[in-house]
């Protein structure tokens, strides 16, 4: 049986001809084409299974990434494609605008609300995490200007975070070569310092002094644009396309004091850290935030069909409901039935096969021990994870974390590597990520950092032959 799926698709695409044309027609995103066709075009994913993606040449890999950090229950859910069915089947659409909805998008807005307790009752729907994140700065503005403070308008970010490639997703997150491209971020937008302690810190700083003084940048910027122009900060619990970015135990409990201190929204951004990835339902839950809005995405529907929403406090809600009226903004799939049943669904599996719980019991302390095994190794600096969400730094020196010059060249070759091993990690500048699908086994997370070694070996190989 597996031995005719493995062999189905190979049988039944032609590869060759797929990957002519994906060349001559199809643009990727985050992709240097020229680049891309000059290697010979793109690898060709077939079909998946568990935590295995299957390639038209042949291949059978482990999916350390979780497609983009989403797939949480794993591919192959026959379930989930037999809840889309049915929900197609009965209605495929219907619009959730004027004054009507159906029952998977009213049935999910209760369990999302129940799954994050007494403070948020109100759940709005769009269909990617750069939505969400429109969604969360129009809300922020209308509340603002609600309030009688429309000067309160300023969002704090981070430099480095990833919030999206929308025009306000791309200008909340810190990617400089992201905002270069199209002049961006867009006004009432600032960045300060990220909690990055192996990139950031002075020789000698604790992680918690470090921690302390990247929450005080906030402060410094609150009080240079003056506290009462400042509308909210935005932060992700662990950065992940940052390269995992977990922040020392001091900074979330400062920039929690600061927020309320200064008037300031407090927004997680969940997309990756919600439905399990950290070991609780949320990340805001592990690290111990309280935010006031919620985007969130990926995981909720295990990237089965797209879906996204911003979780709305009562704090929020109830102003923008007295006093709002009509709020003028949604998106024609907001609240999509076969999405939003799918997600239901995919939080019943999680439920049923207690996935947060595996995560924080047993596959992420084990991923933990896993890869600090890799420390030994000349190319790595530090290990850390939380939950499943895992990073390995590569740098030059080991004791004083000095960087390879060109920062991304040697990752890169790492990711490359990696993938010679039949397996997937992505590269974040030089930080080797992993964040596994929830249902990945010990075994697997031993084989997933055993291709890490010897992806390292072979990157440790490069270097020495070029230099570097
Ligand atoms: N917020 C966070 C925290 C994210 O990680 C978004 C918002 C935007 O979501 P959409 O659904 O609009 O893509 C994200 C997305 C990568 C990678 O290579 C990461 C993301 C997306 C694509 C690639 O690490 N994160």
């Amino acid at each position: 049986m597996t031995e005719t799926l493995e062999t189905q698709s190979v049988r039944n695409y032609d590869i060759e001809e797929l990957k002519r044309l994906d060349m001559a027609h199809h643009w990727h995103p985050f992709t240097d084409t020229k680049a891309l066709h000059k290697e010979g075009g793109a690898r060709v994913i077939t079909r998946a299974e568990g935590c295995y993606l299957y390639d038209g040449d042949g291949h059978k890999l482990l999916d350390g990434m979780a497609g983009l950090w989403c797939v949480n229950v794993g591919y192959g859910r026959q379930e989930l494609a037999e809840t889309a069915y049915r929900q197609m089947l009965e209605l495929p659409y219907y619009n959730t605008f004027f004054k009507t909805a159906t029952p998977p998008a009213i049935e999910l807005s209760a369990k999302v609300a129940s799954l994050l307790g007494d403070n948020f009752h109100h759940i709005f729907y769009s269909n990617s995490g750069s939505e969400a994140n429109d969604t969360v700065l129009r809300m922020v503005r209308h509340y603002w200007n609600l309030k009688g403070q429309p000067n309160k308008k300023t969002i704090i970010s981070r430099w480095n975070a990833y919030h999206g490639s929308t025009v306000a997703g791309a200008s909340l997150g810190g990617m400089k070569p992201m905002h270069k491209q199209a002049d961006l971020p867009i006004p009432g937008i600032t960045h300060v310092m990220q909690p990055h302690w192996f990139q950031e810190a002075e020789q000698g700083e604790t992680p918690e002094d470090f921690g302390k003084r990247a929450a005080h940048a906030i402060e410094q910027r609150i009080l240079e644009l003056g506290p009462e122009n400042v509308a909210a900060f935005i932060g992700e619990p662990v950065q992940g396309a940052g390269g995992v970015v977990i922040p020392p135990s001091t900074y979330w409990p400062e920039v929690q004091k600061i927020c309320q201190k200064y008037d300031l929204l407090l927004i997680a951004d969940e997309v990756i850290c919600g439905f399990g990835r950290t070991g609780s339902w949320f990340g805001h839950q592990t690290l111990g935030i309280k935010p006031d809005l919620i985007p969130m995405a990926k995981g909720m529907s295990s990237g089965y069909l797209p879906i996204s929403a911003v979780a709305v406090s009562d704090k929020v809600s109830e102003t923008l409901f007295e006093k709002g009226g009509e709020f003028y903004h949604g998106y024609t799939y907001s609240g999509h039935p076969a999405a939003c049943a799918v997600a239901l669904r995919n939080i019943e599996i999680m439920e049923r096969e207690h996935l947060v719980e595996k995560v924080h019991n047993e596959t992420g302390p084990y991923l933990a021990e896993a890869l600090a095994t890799l420390r030994d190794h000349p190319l790595v600096g530090e290990t850390r994870t939380l939950g499943l969400l895992g990073a390995v730094e590569i740098c030059k020196n080991k004791e004083t974390r000095e960087r390879f010059a060109d920062l991304g060249k040697v990752g890169t070759m790492c990711r490359d590597h990696i993938m010679e091993r039949n397996a997937i990690s992505r590269a974040c500048g030089d930080t080797m990520v992993v964040s596994p699908p929830l249902i990945i086994e010990k075994g697997q997370i031993d084989d997933l950092v055993a291709a890490l070694r010897g992806a390292l070996d072979d990157t440790m190989a490069d270097v020495e032959k070029l230099g570097l």
